[in-house]
């Protein structure tokens, strides 16, 4: 039937840190699974979709990739509001990328819905002789910050299918299982919950 929905839960994510740390990467590589080398900086913000399998049902999901540049933080920042999960992204070369995560984790905060679900990639782990934050760095922020953790890349797409789907299935089990837990509830229901998202995960290359 034209016009029918091929999917059961649409699912908006967000991308946000420093400028050049590899976001619009990440979800070339989750969107289209490919890979460039060239740095064409986002210009105010951008989006892709992807539709997922999570316990057999249809999730859609509308992954939006804002600029790190300054100058496009008003816009940026109106994009918040709407997620219902943000990936606060860093590059494992670049200190002052991963310094900078307290800011953009307190913007969040600031202009994220409430309970919006986190998580905190350290991405570019492919580029070992340039490493200047540790894989126990990063975790050791994520735990202050209380929030997963896992370090990727876009380049030779390490853990990229596991950061989204990870981020994805908190997701689910916040909004989609947890309302149809409740009695009554006639949308959506049947869902399991298996907790797969709490379970061990590589978080390092
Ligand atoms: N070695 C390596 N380089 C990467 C990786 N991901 C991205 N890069 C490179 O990092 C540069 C910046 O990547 P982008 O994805 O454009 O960065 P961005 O965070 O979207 O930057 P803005 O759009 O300006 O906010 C590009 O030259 C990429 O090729 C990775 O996993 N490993
Ligand atoms: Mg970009």
């Amino acid at each position: 039937m034209s016009g029918a929905r091929n999917y059961d839960f649409l699912v908006k994510l967000l991308l946000v840190g420093d400028s050049g740390v590899g976001k619009s990467c990440c979800l070339l590589r989750f969107s289209e699974d490919s890979f460039t080398p060239s740095f064409i900086t986002t210009i105010g913000i951008d989006f892709k979709i992807r539709t997922i399998d999570l316990d057999g049902k249809r999730v859609k999901l509308q992954i939006w990739d804002t600029a790190g540049q300054e100058r496009f933080r008003t816009i940026t920042t109106a994009y918040y509001r709407g997620a219902m999960g943000i990936l606060l992204v860093y590059d494992v070369t670049d200190r002052k990328s991963f310094e900078n995560i307290r800011t953009w984790f307190s913007n969040v905060e600031q202009h994220a819905s409430e309970g919006v679900n986190k998580i905190l990639i350290g991405n570019k782990c492919d580029w070992e002789e340039k490493r200047q934050v540790t894989t126990e760095e990063g975790q050791g922020l994520a735990d202050e910050l209380d929030i997963p953790f896992m370090e990727v890349s876009a380049k030779t797409n390490i853990n990229i299918e596991n950061a989204f789907y990870r981020l994805a299935r908190l997701i689910k089990e916040r909004l989609i299982d947890a309302s149809s837990n409740n009695a009554g509830a006639q949308t959506q229901t049947g869902i399991p919950v298996d907790g797969g998202a709490k379970g061990p995960t590589a978080n390092c290359c």
